[in-house]
């Protein structure tokens, strides 16, 4: 197992649009075993693929309070099921240090597919409603800064890139 470099806001690359996993095999299941030991030590509850640098449609999350679920999603996509909103402070391991608060729909139907490819279904809301959100949003080239106002975003993005210098 390995844990993975998760790149940090502005990087370029956290803008790319992953492609559609299409093989399932043992080079896969590595990477999502990395994936999850990524998020366990980065004390995430949730990671996108393309937050590693690695631009496929998948994610592992665990918002569990004792860190003993993880699940997978391959391909993701979800359904509004109701209008209502919910909002939540929201952080992202690409944008350390930074919460604000985000408003996205409470309940969500997420269509999948498992590790072997099999299709699941699951009905979120609340937290998991948030998070899963969040990480298709990184398959799709989107931060949670992309919702707040230019004006927060120029500030993280100029303090985001001082830190990277000093660190660099
Ligand atoms: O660890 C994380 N916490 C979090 C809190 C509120 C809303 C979303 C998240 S996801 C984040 C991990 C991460 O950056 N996933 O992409
Ligand atoms: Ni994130």
């Amino acid at each position: 197992m390995a844990i993975l470099q998760i790149l940090e806001f502005p990087d370029p690359r956290l803008r790319k649009i992953a492609a559609p996993v299409t093989v399932f095999d043992a080079e896969l299941h590595v990477f999502i075993d990395d994936l999850l030991e990524t998020m366990y030590e980065a004390e995430g509850i949730g990671l996108a693929a393309t937050q590693v640098n690695v631009h496929k449609r998948l994610l592992v999350l665990d918002v569990s309070e004792n860190k003993d679920s993880p699940h997978v999603l391959i391909n993701p996509s979800f359904e509004v099921i109701e209008d209502e909103l919910t909002e939540y402070d929201e952080g992202c391991l690409s944008v350390p240090g930074f919460y604000e608060t985000v408003s996205r729909p409470k309940t969500i139907k997420v269509s999948a597919q498992n590790r072997s490819g099999a299709s699941l279904e699951l009905n979120a809301e609340g937290i998991l409603s948030t998070c899963v959100q969040h990480e298709i949003d990184h398959l799709d080239g989107k931060l949670f800064v992309d919702y707040i106002s230019a004006l927060k975003r120029t500030r993280i993005r100029h303090k985001l890139e001082k830190d990277q210098k000093k660190t660099t």
